[in-house]
């Protein structure tokens, strides 16, 4: 996959793949990060790339013209696939980011993603431009940047190949819609607190029903809503009345 960031930090947006799963796609060939700054597509010979709003306020708003150049040849330099790549804004007015969009961004052959500054982009490059406008969470950052960066690496870990098969992403809590399950490592006692019976016991079969078990009431205690939308079956609706259960 190649991604294009369009920013005014190219220096800061890098760093996304000098560390874990976005250095490892890199390195494989797997991931492809470009970045390309407004400013070099600036007209304005101090290399301005934002403006006063219409209306007055506080603030800049980052001027179309600039964005909507950057993105034409980020369009280009992503080239090779039938269909344009998608532009995606990172913003706080955008739909919810989650594993679902992470998996589905990860699909795409290329992909462009649109960091802001200041007060926001000019509406009518969002219109003309942007496919989808997506948000971490109900915060304001100081631009998209980091949150450009987060939808980065949530994509490389998903890329073929680059989790070994066998902690491939399929096998994440969240590929079910449920949480991890608990995780313990030595010692097998710490602070008088031991380590579950059932992962000394060397019966693997055993383990898997109990992370799933796990899983299943652990989202039930922290994120009930999250079972809402799954259907369970039958099993997985037997583990979790047990786990309730052994709660009272
Ligand atoms: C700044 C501002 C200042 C005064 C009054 C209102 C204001 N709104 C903003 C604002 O929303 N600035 C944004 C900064 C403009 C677009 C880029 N910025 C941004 C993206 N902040 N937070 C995000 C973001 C992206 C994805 N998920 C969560 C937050």
């Amino acid at each position: 996959m190649k991604i294009e960031v369009i920013t005014l930090f190219p220096e800061l947006v890098e760093q996304v793949t000098r560390h874990g799963m976005p250095r490892i796609a890199v390195g494989q060939g797997q991931l492809a990060l470009s970045t390309r700054n407004p400013r070099d597509y600036s007209t304005n010979k101090w290399r301005r790339v934002d403006a006063r709003p219409y209306g007055g306020g506080p603030g800049m708003v980052m001027e179309a013209e600039p964005l909507a150049a950057a993105v034409a040849d980020a369009k280009q330099a992503i080239g090779a696939a039938k269909v344009a790549p998608k532009v995606v804004y990172l913003s706080p007015q955008g739909s919810r980011f989650d594993q679902r969009w992470a998996e589905r961004l990860s699909a795409e052959q290329g992909l462009v993603l649109l960091c802001g500054r200041y007060e926001g982009l000019d509406e009518r490059v969002l219109a003309a431009e942007v496919d989808f406008e997506l948000s971490l969470g109900d915060f304001v950052l100081s631009g998209g940047e980091l949150a450009a960066m987060v939808v980065i690496d949530a994509i490389a870990r998903l890329l073929p190949g680059v989790l070994g098969d066998e902690q491939s992403a399929v096998n994440d809590s969240f590929s079910a819609g449920l949480l991890d399950h608990p995780h313990y490592t030595r010692p097998e006692v710490w602070r008088d607190a031991g380590v579950p019976e059932v992962l000394l016991s060397g019966d693997h079969a055993k383990i898997a029903r109990w992370r799933r078990q796990q899983a299943l009431g652990q989202t039930w205690l922290k994120r009930p809503e999250l079972l809402d939308g799954l259907e369970l079956d039958e099993d997985s609706r037997a583990l979790l009345r047990e786990f309730i259960a052994t709660r009272r």
